[in-house]
């Protein structure tokens, strides 16, 4: 590990990530070993296209600029025709990829914690037990995912654009819930004063008056500094500490779940269930009783 004023050792970093997200063995030591510091975790979600990439690069540049150490990860879609958004999202975050102070990390969003990956609570840990100043996280808002984000970051930052009309009204309900700071990208397009103010009034119904409504143009870097500002101050509310309960009580079960059945054997199972369930008075109940 490394103090505020030194280079953080990446490849150790990297390899551990590896090591957890592989299951190698002894990863579960590795995991009782971390000492996570309190780092700010910045989730961004939103649409497909709005423009979180480009906002993220953006951003982590002016961090950069600053001698800021920055943990990124992206949650890739695990749709194959999200590929090619995975590939630009790299392309896009290319200006800064060789900077010493940037560490990047793809994780799959395949596994079953709703729609986020199933390690991503681990290779959070493992980043935070190194010396950012930053951990930010890209992910596309559909579903459930967002909630998790939320639950992930200490603030999560929603990104939407005027034009993205229907699939952002249906999605809409879960991200206002989930909303530190919005973000309306892409102002430079027209119908952006009237997305925010349409935002703000929702907001205001809501009783979320403190919540920031932001425009950015991000291609410009436009409002960047002032979301920097947003995001540098804390903003863990209740709702976000009930997320993050949530989160965490299901992540505990499945861990103490998972060593409990570990060595449960399946194929002799079903070598008894197979002889026992062609008794006529089988019953599948009082057979399980026997291993609880
Ligand atoms: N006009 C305009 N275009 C923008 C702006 N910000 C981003 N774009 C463009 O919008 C497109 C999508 O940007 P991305 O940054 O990849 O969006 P994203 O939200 O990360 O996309 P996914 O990760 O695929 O969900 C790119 O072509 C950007 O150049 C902006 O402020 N104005
Ligand atoms: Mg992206």
């Amino acid at each position: 590990m490394s103090n505020k004023n030194s280079i953080i050792d990446f490849k150790t970093l990297a390899r551990t990530i590896s090591l957890v997200e592989n299951e190698a063995e002894n990863f579960e030591t590795i995991l009782q070993q971390l000492q996570p510091h309190d780092i700010p975790v910045i989730g961004f979600t939103g649409p497909p296209g709005a423009g979180k990439s480009t906002l993220l690069n953006a951003v982590i540049g002016v961090l950069l600029d600053e001698k800021k150490k920055i943990g990124l990860v992206l949650v890739d879609p695990s749709s194959p025709f999200n590929l090619g958004a995975l590939l630009g999202d790299r392309l896009r975050m290319s200006t800064h990829f060789t900077n010493e102070n940037l560490f990047i990390r793809s994780v799959a969003s395949r596994g079953s914690l709703g729609g986020l990956s199933d390690k991503i609570i681990e290779v959070l840990e493992v980043m935070r037990s190194y010396e950012f100043d930053y951990i930010f996280i890209e992910t596309v808002g559909v579903g459930q995912s967002e909630v998790e984000i939320a639950g992930l970051a200490d603030t999560t930052v929603v990104v939407l654009v005027p034009e993205s009309g229907d699939s952002v009204q249906a999605m809409k309900a879960g991200l206002m819930e989930i909303a530190d700071v919005f973000v309306i990208n892409k102002a430079d397009r027209a119908d952006a004063e009237a997305l925010a103010n349409s935002l703000q009034h929702q907001l205001h119904i809501s009783g979320r008056v403190n919540i920031p409504v932001l425009k950015t143009v991000a291609v410009e870097a436009k409002g960047v500094k002032e979301l920097i500002a947003e995001i540098s101050v804390r903003k863990e509310s209740m709702e976000n500490a009930n997320r993050k309960s949530i989160l965490l009580t299901e992540k505990a079960l499945r861990i103490i779940s998972k060593s409990k059945m570990k060595n449960f054997d399946k194929a002799e199972l079903r070598a008894i269930l197979t002889r026992e369930m062609n008794d006529p008075h089988f019953n599948l109940y009082s057979f399980v009783k026997q291993y609880l």
